[in-house]
């Protein structure tokens, strides 16, 4: 009887017809063709358990949860270091502490002028980020395509640690069978020390914060309502060329 199990498997990964192998039971192999019909569902339960486990993988590669942990590494080491005051950023790797404040103002406050490196206008002025709105709230449609054009930058010699930037935010999402596009423009900020952009939405009564401790591809955002400070939905976007 094994040796039979083991024909039967083999038949139907090769994808072949049982019944018309071995009959049915008014020839007289009831039985048989009773144990192939459970062998059957069981490699079907296996096969759909196998495409879920390739689903899942292919959604792993796609979210690169390299990005991810590099990401939690930088901002426990630059941003969330326990022995920094609030509003305070870590020197590096070093145990300096420094006010955001100082950070690109032209003078080197950090021992090792960690706050006066890396203090490029970002994300620049024409670049184009694009992803989904997910556990949308506030009125914002779940999974609604979100797209974000830096337009514009006004960095001022006397606030060195800031950097005005204006960009247009458009939101895409079916409503009653068709396609729905919301326009707003949004005006704001880059803290160069913290590497976060924060850009409110005049009249719109929502701000869009965005994380961009991987400036050069991607950032974590949050749409967040501008009374109450309620979170409205997170969105993933990435550089597009
Ligand atoms: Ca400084």
């Amino acid at each position: 009887m094994k040796g039979l199990t083991a024909v039967v498997v083999l038949a139907v990964l090769l994808g072949v017809s049982l019944e018309g192998c071995v009959g049915n039971e008014s020839m007289g192999y009831g039985f048989a063709s009773s144990k192939l019909q459970i062998q059957q569902r069981r490699v079907d339960r296996l096969r759909n358990s196998m495409a879920g486990l390739r689903a899942k993988v292919a959604r792993a590669h796609s979210n690169d949860g390299r990005d991810a942990i590099e990401q939690l590494n930088t901002r426990l080491l630059l941003l969330d270091a326990p022995n920094c005051a609030a509003g305070s950023v870590r020197c590096g790797h070093s145990e300096q502490c420094m006010s955001d404040l100082q950070f690109c103002d032209g003078v080197q406050d950090c021992n090792n002028n960690f706050d006066e490196e890396n203090c490029k206008s970002d994300p620049p002025t024409g670049s184009f980020w694009a992803g989904d709105l997910y556990r949308a709230g506030c009125g914002f449609a779940e999974n609604s395509k979100m797209r974000l054009f830096i337009t514009g930058h006004d960095h001022q010699y006397y606030f060195g640690s800031r950097v005005g930037i204006t960009a247009s935010l458009v939101m895409s999402y079916p409503s009653n069978g068709a396609s729905v596009t919301d326009t707003y423009s949004l005006t704001g900020t880059y803290n160069f020390g913290k590497k976060e952009l924060d850009l409110d939405a005049p009249g719109n009564a929502f701000e869009l914060r965005c994380d961009l401790v991987r400036s050069d591809s991607w950032m974590s955002c949050n749409l967040v309502q501008m009374t109450g400070g309620d979170t409205c939905g997170h969105a993933h976007l990435v550089n597009q060329p």
